[in-house]
């Protein structure tokens, strides 16, 4: 699972990044500091299932908290987007090329309205950032209808006259960017574009692949900077947002990560508190800056950074969290590790399906599954339920 983050530049991408993942990214106040993509591990959290089966989970790639499992997924932190990005102004759209694996996208905004479209620093509030959503959408947009229309007219021409469909030869010039067969499908019925796909034109174009990019890389607004925002802004760029978004301050994550990295304070991230260890420890800048934090945090209830990657997993994406097991019994695997992996698959995820995710060999050799909650043999089109914990058997 792979979310990426994006956003014109100077909004606060690599604080949200380093605050997620504990990464170290550059960050600067100025536009263009990130310019090659930083990749990391974040985490969301789910119930573990060790809780219902009175054992103790062994992760192999993450941690558990007292029955609250962290699940592991990508994120990718790119370089800043500016308007006309994809004709190549500012670092062009090469960067955009790093999104093609991402599932989702979390499209940072600066709240507060203090750096203008183009990232630079400017005075509180004077800048709309109502603004930067469109813009943005747009753009990446712009960027997939560049991608589908090479050669388009001579592609469009041929199916037309051969009387073959147009969505196989959209889904081969956009598979790439991960886009799959039945996104296309459900976006061009959405679309509803005139018949011959030799009468489109660019605004045609470019309502389909921002249909696409709906579908394909779907997106949660960050409303960053929200310490530097009142609540009446808040509430209204929510609305301008739409679908879904979340309050965030990616600094005041950051700080609380490190912070609870040097035992300075308390802090469990996605936390609506946190609480000093030893006051007396503290430099006077540093009780400064955590009591403004503090401010934040109790008026907004976190810092809304594991909120809002969380929201992206269970609710943009639908994904549910399933755990394989080899040993149905003592819940290991090879190595008996207890519950080892956590995977986060769409609802609508079968059992072969899994299989497939955790092995293309199994998923060749796949029988059947074993439902280790009920202990009932399951076929290879049983859909998964979050937290299941599945053994599956396969040939070999
Ligand atoms: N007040 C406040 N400032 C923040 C917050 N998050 C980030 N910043 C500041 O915003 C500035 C830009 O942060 P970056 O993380 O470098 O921004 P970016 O979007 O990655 O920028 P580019 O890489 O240039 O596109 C830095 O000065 C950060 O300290 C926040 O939640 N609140
Ligand atoms: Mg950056």
């Amino acid at each position: 699972m792979q979310i990426g983050i994006v956003g014109k530049p100077n909004v606060g991408k690599s604080t949200f990044f380093c605050g997620a993942t504990l990464a170290s990214a550059d960050i600067a106040s100025y536009p263009f500091t990130t310019i090659k993509a930083n990749k990391g591990v974040a985490f969301v959290r789910g119930r573990c299932p060790h809780l219902d089966f009175n054992t103790k989970c062994d992760p192999r790639n993450a941690g558990c908290d007292n029955g609250t499992r962290m699940i592991p997924v990508e994120l990718l932190d790119v370089a800043g987007l500016v308007p006309d990005a994809w004709k190549g102004r500012g670092l062009g759209n090469q960067f955009l090329d790093d999104l093609r694996q991402a599932h989702a996208l979390v499209h940072v905004i600066d709240a507060s309205g203090s750096t203008d479209i183009e990232g630079n620093a400017v005075p509180l509030g004077s800048h709309d950032p109502v603004e930067d959503i469109k813009f943005l959408e747009r753009e990446i947009a712009l960027w997939m209808r560049g991608i589908l229309e090479k050669g388009w007219e001579k592609a469009a021409r041929q199916a037309h006259m051969e009387g073959k469909p147009i969505e196989p030869i959209i889904h081969d010039r956009l598979t790439g960017l991960g886009v799959t067969e039945a996104q296309v499908a459900a976006a061009m019925r959405e679309s509803k574009l005139p018949d011959n796909p030799m009468n489109w034109g660019p605004e045609e174009m470019l309502r389909l692949t921002d249909t696409i990019r709906r579908y394909a890389k779907p997106m949660i607004i960050a409303l960053n900077k929200a310490d530097l925002a009142d609540d009446a802004t808040l509430q209204r760029l929510a609305q301008a947002a739409g679908g879904l978004s979340v309050p965030t301050m990616a600094e005041a994550e950051l700080a609380l990560k490190r912070a609870a990295k040097a035992k300075l304070v308390d802090y469990i991230p996605g936390g609506d508190r946190f609480d000093l260890v030893d006051p007396s420890k503290l430099s006077a800048p540093q009780a400064k800056a955590l009591e403004k934090i503090r401010e934040g945090v109790d008026r907004l209830h976190g810092t809304g950074v594991q909120k809002c990657l969380e929201k992206a997993a269970y609710e943009l994406l639908d994904l549910i969290v399933v755990y394989p097991v080899e040993d149905e019994t003592r819940l290991t695997d090879h190595d008996g590790r207890v519950l080892p992996d956590a995977f986060l698959v769409p609802k609508g995820t079968t059992a072969k399906g899994l299989a497939y995710k955790v092995h293309t060999d199994l998923g060749d050799n796949f029988i059947r599954a074993i439902n280790v909650r009920t202990h009932r043999t399951v076929g290879n089109d049983y859909l998964l339920q979050n937290n299941d914990v599945i053994t599956i058997i396969s040939r070999k």
